[in-house]
């Protein structure tokens, strides 16, 4: 069995197990059966360039390498999340392209390549995560790397009209062509490139793959899931101060709506506290009964647009509470930290509703999360936006459009109000798409289709023959 190389922006650390979440345990897990090594940024900011450094744990190595402040700024904070992230978001108003940004985006994937050639094998299987790292085929490429490289992506993938709105939208599907690989999450990510490699490139699809040159890809969806089996049994375990928690609110007859997310404009928190908002206004018997607890950790502080969400949420959450909260009754609790996964887990299982309602998102694992952690026997309801990659699969949810405030209020209200067996019945359909499409299976079906020979491996003996 070859092994497996991971590439992704960030190595993460495997030794903390309950930090991760259920992909990272995936990815190591499926490492320490082959054998491999994770490759990518420590995660410092060194000044002077430092080579990658490996840190082996049995089979696997971690082999990681610092950036500088400039990379950090340019490469991760610049082109990645202030052009790409927005671009492949849907939300060109968000695109902030300043000079040196795609230069030092390219020059990080080619030191990446250069540091990681020395620790490549023949026949290692090499994976690429995410928009960080969609030159890195290519770089591989002109080093003379003959291995089979996939790449996937996390985020959507936009339709190609949205694309074309950036100068460098070609040479950004051109990167995309030297993997042999292309995974992403949806089937509207899959038909969206596929559209530009007709459209916009002229490439024909011929036996599943679309040739270029001397060499194909493949463009397939594989939905990323989470390890329900493992996320159930972290929510059955209470800590004291949620179990208490829980028994108060049963007392005193009270439910709990859930949402937890990064902070980022991307996941529609204010048009979710706006709907929250609205159904207190147009039901005055949840007041002192139904509350909203909104978890949303920083993230990329640095990024203007993330500085901006962060003062807006934080004031609606202000208006809401200062109009309707009573001396012994908050409606939103608002938390702006990370909260422990021992704890997530349960506060999941312990809400009456699951509120995800990004205006977009590649998947979005809590869904996926808030299905697992549900009492079978009694479950909460799912309340999912449309615009999710996960509302793909779980079409049980009650789907909703995230920019319609009013229709969001309806669901919300059709959530508290759902029948025990109808609730029973979505949340089984549910359950099953999100035990069947796992970590493991996603992990496992896309080293599957790399491993598969195609064409490549001919055209690669041919040009080495021609050298
Ligand atoms: C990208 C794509 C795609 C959140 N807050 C806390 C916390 N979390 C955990 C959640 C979940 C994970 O972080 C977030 O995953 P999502 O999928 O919801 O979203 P992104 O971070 O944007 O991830 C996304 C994903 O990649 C995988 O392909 O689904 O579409 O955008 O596991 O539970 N965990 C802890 N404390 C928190 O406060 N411990």
């Amino acid at each position: 069995m070859p092994r497996v190389v991971i590439v992704s922006n960030r190595v993460a650390d495997l030794r903390k197990k309950s930090q991760t979440g259920g992909l990272a345990v995936a990815l190591a897990d499926a490492m320490r059966e082959r054998g491999g090594i994770w490759f990518g940024w420590s995660g410092e900011t060194k000044e002077e360039a430092a080579p990658a450094v490996a840190e082996t744990i049995g089979r696997v190595a971690a082999v990681s390498l610092p950036l500088s402040r400039r990379e950090v700024e340019e490469y991760y904070l610049g082109y990645a999340n202030s052009v790409l992230w927005p671009l492949f978001h849907y939300r060109l108003d968000l695109v902030d392209h300043r000079p040196n940004f795609l230069d030092t985006y390219a020059a990080v994937n080619r030191r990446f390549a250069t540091e990681l050639v020395p620790y490549l094998e023949e026949d290692d299987l090499v994976w690429v995560q995410d928009y960080h790292l969609m030159p890195l085929a290519a770089r591989l490429r002109e080093l003379g790397c003959r291995n089979r490289i996939g790449f996937f992506l996390h985020i959507p993938f936009p339709p190609p009209d949205m694309l074309a709105a950036t100068s460098n939208h070609r040479e950004m599907v051109e990167w995309l062509l030297e993997f042999d690989l292309v995974g992403l999450q949806t089937s509207t990510d899959v038909g969206n490139l596929t559209r530009y490699l007709e459209e916009h490139m002229g490439l024909e699809e011929i036996g599943g793959a679309y040739r270029h040159g001397s060499r194909q890809v493949r463009v397939e969806r594989f939905p990323i899931g989470i390890d329900p089996v493992g996320f159930a049994a972290m929510a059955r375990e209470e800590p004291d101060d949620v179990a208490i928690d829980l028994m108060r609110r049963k007392l005193l007859g009270q439910r709990q709506i859930i949402g937890v997310d990064r902070l980022d404009y991307s996941k529609g928190l204010p048009e979710r506290l706006r709907a929250y908002g609205r159904l207190l206004v147009q039901h005055p018997e949840y007041e002192r009964v139904v509350s909203f607890l909104q978890i949303a950790p920083p993230t990329r502080e640095d990024v203007d647009a993330y500085a901006e969400i962060r003062l807006e949420l934080e004031a609606l959450a202000g208006s809401i509470n200062g109009r309707f909260a009573e001396f012994n009754w908050t409606p939103i609790r608002y938390i702006h930290r990370p909260v422990s996964r021992e704890k997530l887990a349960p506060l999941l299982r312990a809400s009456d509703v699951g509120f995800v309602t990004p205006l977009r998102d590649g998947m979005n694992l809590v869904a996926k999360e808030y299905v697992a952690a549900q009492d079978v026997e009694d479950p909460g309801v799912l309340v999912l936006s449309r615009f999710a990659g996960a509302a793909e699969e779980l079409d049980a949810a009650l789907l909703v459009n995230p920019y319609d405030v009013d229709e969001m209020s309806r669901r919300l209200h059709q959530a508290l109000e759902m029948p025990l067996a109808e609730r029973r019945r979505r949340h089984e359909e549910l359950l099953e798409k999100v035990m069947r499409q796992n970590a493991t299976a996603w992990l496992e079906s896309f080293l599957e289709v790399l491993e598969r020979p195609d064409g490549n491996q001919e055209a690669g003996t041919a040009d080495q023959v021609a050298a």
